[in-house]
């Protein structure tokens, strides 16, 4: 018997739901990952994250190993109880990182070398560094190390760094073993053309993996693109495991994926945007910043039972936004998170209910009617 396993129960259209068990818990899917970078989702307590209905986080090899290190964090009893969120966490590999954080680096078929963001120290990784550090970590979900190219990009370069990345995705699975318990993602590359990503599918496939991620997207191609990246790459992957599109996204693409047969998900946006003075509603995304609000009693949303929507009104938040204090970030990063946890429930059910486009219609009027 699997300590892991991954089931399907119910579909409509592409749209699939079902529940990722793990000896941490369970996974709701399709999931939305709060992003906890550097072991901590910023301006929230971790029953708080879990208040808002989150079943896992993400959290970042790149930075925990820059800061404070993966083997002080493994001696302090790893991952889950150095930050005090039991549930499970996925990792991210480290390379993205790399790419679109550090300084000078020097990409070879061993890894990349770089030089750390925060002090300008040299560090190495490739997918055998990497498999170790998540595994100090402690993570329940192990992302393969990868590379992914900023588009647009030509052909030539997407391809090699698509075989590239295949070519890791054998070391990172050598490399990982067997660890009951953990599970082991792939990760497809091949920009915006079809049979390389292909390609990448069916290489990930044969190395076989416990789930398989859409790398490579949401990388400056624009929404339409990856709506048509999506129209064909989660059937390129195999039906039974989970689907992970990484770092999507605002919560228009996030439907749009699920729609298109997508099981997971991370984004900093609901988080980041809490710290910036944006809110997304049922309405679109309201600023709070903006002085309309400033004698405005009613709450962001009446409709919402979060903590900010229930007992503040947007006079307040306006206020505490204006001024600087800190608990302008974390009400507006609590009522993101309940705001996008709400909106993969409404999908889960509805997909179960088998009235997804119905979902999706009232998702997109409401919008329309614009802020009220
Ligand atoms: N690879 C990895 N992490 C990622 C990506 C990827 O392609 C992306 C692309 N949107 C976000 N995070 N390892
Ligand atoms: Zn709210």
């Amino acid at each position: 018997m699997s300590l892991t396993s991954f089931t399907l129960h119910g579909r409509d259209g592409a749209a699939r739901t079902g529940v990722i068990s793990t000896p941490r818990g369970e996974i709701r899917t399709p999931a939305f990952m709060p992003v906890g970078t550097a072991a901590t989702v910023k301006a929230m307590l971790p029953e708080s994250v879990r208040a808002t209905g989150a079943d896992i986080l993400l959290g970042n090899t790149y930075h925990l190993m820059l800061r404070p290190g993966a083997e002080r964090v493994a001696r302090l009893g790893g991952l889950h109880k150095f930050m005090n969120w039991e549930r499970p966490i996925l990792t991210d590999s480290g390379g993205f990182q790399v790419m679109s954080l550090s300084g000078l680096r020097k990409l070879t078929e061993e890894g990349v070398t770089f030089k750390s963001h925060i002090d300008g120290s040299k560090h190495m990784l490739s997918p055998e560094s990497s498999m170790e550090i998540q595994r100090l970590l402690g993570s329940d979900i192990v992302m393969c190390f990868d590379e992914c190219p900023a588009l647009p990009a030509d052909r030539q370069r997407i391809e090699q760094s698509m075989r590239l990345s295949m070519r890791w995705a054998q070391r990172s699975r050598d490399a990982f073993g067997d660890r009951p318990g953990h599970m082991l993602f792939g990760i497809q590359q091949g920009g915006l053309e079809e049979d390389l990503r292909g390609e990448s599918a069916e290489a990930l496939t044969s190395i076989g993996f416990d789930g398989y991620a859409v790398g490579g997207l949401a990388v400056g191609e624009g929404q339409e693109a990856m709506f048509q990246v999506l129209d064909f790459a989660p059937g390129q992957l195999p039906e039974d495991k989970p689907r992970y599109l990484m770092g999507v996204g605002k919560p228009d693409d996030i439907v749009g994926a699920v729609k298109r047969g997508i099981d997971m998900m991370d984004c900093v946006l609901p988080s980041r945007s809490g710290r910036t003075g944006q809110a997304w509603t049922r309405h679109g995304m309201v600023n709070i910043k903006n002085a309309r609000h400033q004698d405005d009693p009613r709450p962001l949303d009446e409709h919402c039972t979060c903590p900010a929507c229930r007992s503040y009104s947007r006079a307040y938040l306006h206020h505490v936004y204006r001024a600087g204090e800190m608990i302008s970030g974390m009400l507006l990063t609590w009522h993101n998170l309940h705001y996008y946890q709400e909106l993969m429930q409404g999908m889960r059910d509805a997909i179960a209910g088998g009235r997804f486009a119905a979902f999706e219609a009232e998702f997109h009027a409401q919008r329309a009617e614009g802020d009220i």
